[in-house]
């Protein structure tokens, strides 16, 4: 076929590296940007069989996410906006891999398991983080659609969240949403202004934009909320380098303020991570000392707000919360026994919290590190839909459900979107007339400490129970359960990253010194 002739033509110009084999992992493929091109050009032929496979647009992002600025990365997006189905994965990894000459080779053997028809034609949506390596490897992608006769439509510089959005939205036809960039801008305010339209003015909020990508869009979407919430931004990419001494992952592993933030005391602050996936809060209290407000302390806020609506509503929908190892202790022993809500815990990466989230009405999930969003079932939106316009109901049900209708328009639920979520925590913040402070205390987190180990072949760790415990190691799940009877509160487990070639441990306790204590300990069984 003609087509195939053009793509290994056109594959010259993105050579494969011999030898080199990389994995498509829980955040796509994630390394040097050096590394890349060849996969890139690669992740454009996939998205175009993907597209032919599911008759829809299908996504491809660019971006290394919270990594180092020389980095970078590609993720696939399916149609509804979730993360690509997992058999793909693995096509993924074998198209990355496959040597130049066995690049028609593999790309005819998904056609053929996949029974795909080349005859129809695809269409992908691509975007882009602002590294600087992200254009051309954009470009690789783009030349890979459109080398296997794919139409290809560029948003340029956009957060991942918003690429999820406007794959949703074409793939819906516009029912969850303009299918542009400003079409999420309006989707977005209106709903935070609708919410937000009784509650008295707060004091602004900071954020670290992380020198990203998520600077630039919060900037362009500011004038949308026409003074409903007043913004500070700083690490908006114009001097500082991006995710260096700033960004979400940074102020959730370093437990301290971002480089340029200046926190006045009380002052309510959050900042985004590199392509604007993941959000966390914090403050500096009266004597001065950092508070961190992470994915656990926002998912029990907006559960709570969301449950107390739908008690408002008298509507009977059962609301669920996914969490994973990582999340506090003091966090699922809150929700589960002072606000009776059902708690379950997965495996670390996003799609296994969203796949679970699914099974609830209202699936409410987040990791500790700030990814997470909240999902209405389509029979709990109807419902929603149906009371907020029932004239016979009573007033303070329907305006409940009004609240609720709002709420599922400032939500991205296609993933977890630092914007988003942070109209929603403010959203809320204002509506409940809660200080930063207060939303703190509603419960108080246990010390935690993560740590990372490097290790000859991190493989050698396999888990269970949802990565909180070890299988093999042989000896070593014996050990960790002997260092957490050691102390008062104490948890502790090991997990190899999916991300980066280490071993990660966590340890949380009653107090600092235990905490790290038991960290370092483990750690030390992990050699
Ligand atoms: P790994 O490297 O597998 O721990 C990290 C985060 C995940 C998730 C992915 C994707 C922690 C402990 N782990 O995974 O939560 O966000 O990156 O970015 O934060
Ligand atoms: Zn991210």
């Amino acid at each position: 076929m003609a087509q195939f002739e053009a793509t290994y033509q056109k594959s010259a110009q993105y050579p494969k590296p011999a030898g080199l084999v990389l994995q498509y992992g829980t955040a796509g493929f994630r390394t040097n940007a050096k590394q890349l091109p060849h996969v890139m050009f690669r992740m454009g032929l996939l998205a175009v069989l993907r597209s032919l496979r599911t008759r829809a647009t299908i996504g491809v992002m660019v971006t290394a996410s919270h990594n180092p600025e020389e980095d970078n990365g590609v993720k696939l997006i399916d149609p509804m906006g979730e993360m690509l189905e997992l058999a793909w994965e693995g096509y993924a990894t074998q198209l990355a891999n496959a040597e130049q000459d066995g690049l028609v080779t593999a790309l005819r053997d998904i056609i053929e398991r996949e029974a795909i028809n080349m005859d129809h034609s695809a269409s992908v949506f691509v975007g882009r983080d602002t590294r600087p390596s992200s254009q051309s490897l954009s470009q690789a992608v783009q030349d890979g659609v459109s080398a296997l006769g794919g139409h290809c439509q560029d948003f340029g510089l956009v957060i991942t969240p918003q690429l999820h959005y406007l794959v949703c939205c074409q793939n819906t036809q516009g029912r969850y949403g303009d299918i542009s960039v400003e079409g999420y801008y309006k989707k977005l305010s209106e709903a935070f202004i609708k919410i937000t339209k009784n509650a008295p003015p707060r004091q602004p909020l900071r954020v670290d934009g992380a020198n990203g990508i998520g600077a630039l869009q919060l900037k362009a979407l500011e004038p949308y909320l026409q003074g409903q919430l007043t913004v500070l931004l700083t690490n908006d990419g114009s001097t500082g380098k991006l995710n260096h001494l700033c960004g979400a992952d940074y102020v959730k592993v370093q437990q301290g303020a971002p480089q340029g933030m200046e926190m006045g005391l009380g002052e309510r602050c959050c900042s985004f991570d590199g392509d604007g996936d993941r959000i966390v809060y914090y403050y500096n209290d009266d004597k001065g000392r950092f508070h961190l407000l992470d994915g656990d302390k926002i998912a029990t806020l907006i559960s709570t707000f969301i449950k107390e609506l739908l008690t408002k509503a008298g509507l009977d929908l059962q609301l669920g919360v996914v969490q994973t190892a990582y999340a506090n202790g003091s966090s699922t022993h809150y929700l589960q026994d002072n606000m009776k809500v059902i708690v379950r815990c997965v495996k670390t990466g996003v799609k296994h919290l969203h796949h679970v989230a699914l099974e609830f009405n209202v699936g409410v999930y987040f990791e500790a590190n700030g990814h997470g969003t909240v999902l209405f079932s389509k029979a709990a939106e109807e419902k929603i839909h149906q009371l907020a316009k029932d004239a016979s109901a009573a007033e303070e049900r329907r305006s409940a459900a009004a609240q609720l209708e709002s709420t599922i328009n400032l939500i991205n639920q296609t993933v977890g979107d630092a914007i988003s979520d942070m109209l929603l925590i403010e959203a809320v913040l204002a509506v409940k007339g809660l200080t930063v402070q207060q939303w703190d205390a509603i419960y108080t987190e246990l010390p935690n400490r993560q740590l990372k180990v490097k290790v000859a072949d991190r493989r050698v760790i396999n888990t269970t129970d949802a990565e909180r415990k070890t299988t093999s190691p042989a000896g070593l799940q014996e050990a960790i359960d002997e260092l957490n009877r050691k102390y008062r509160l104490a948890r502790s487990f090991v997990r190899p990253s999916g991300t980066e070639d280490v071993v990660r441990v966590y340890a949380e306790a009653e107090t600092r010194e235990t905490a790290d204590a038991l960290a370092h300990e483990v750690s030390l069984a992990v050699y």
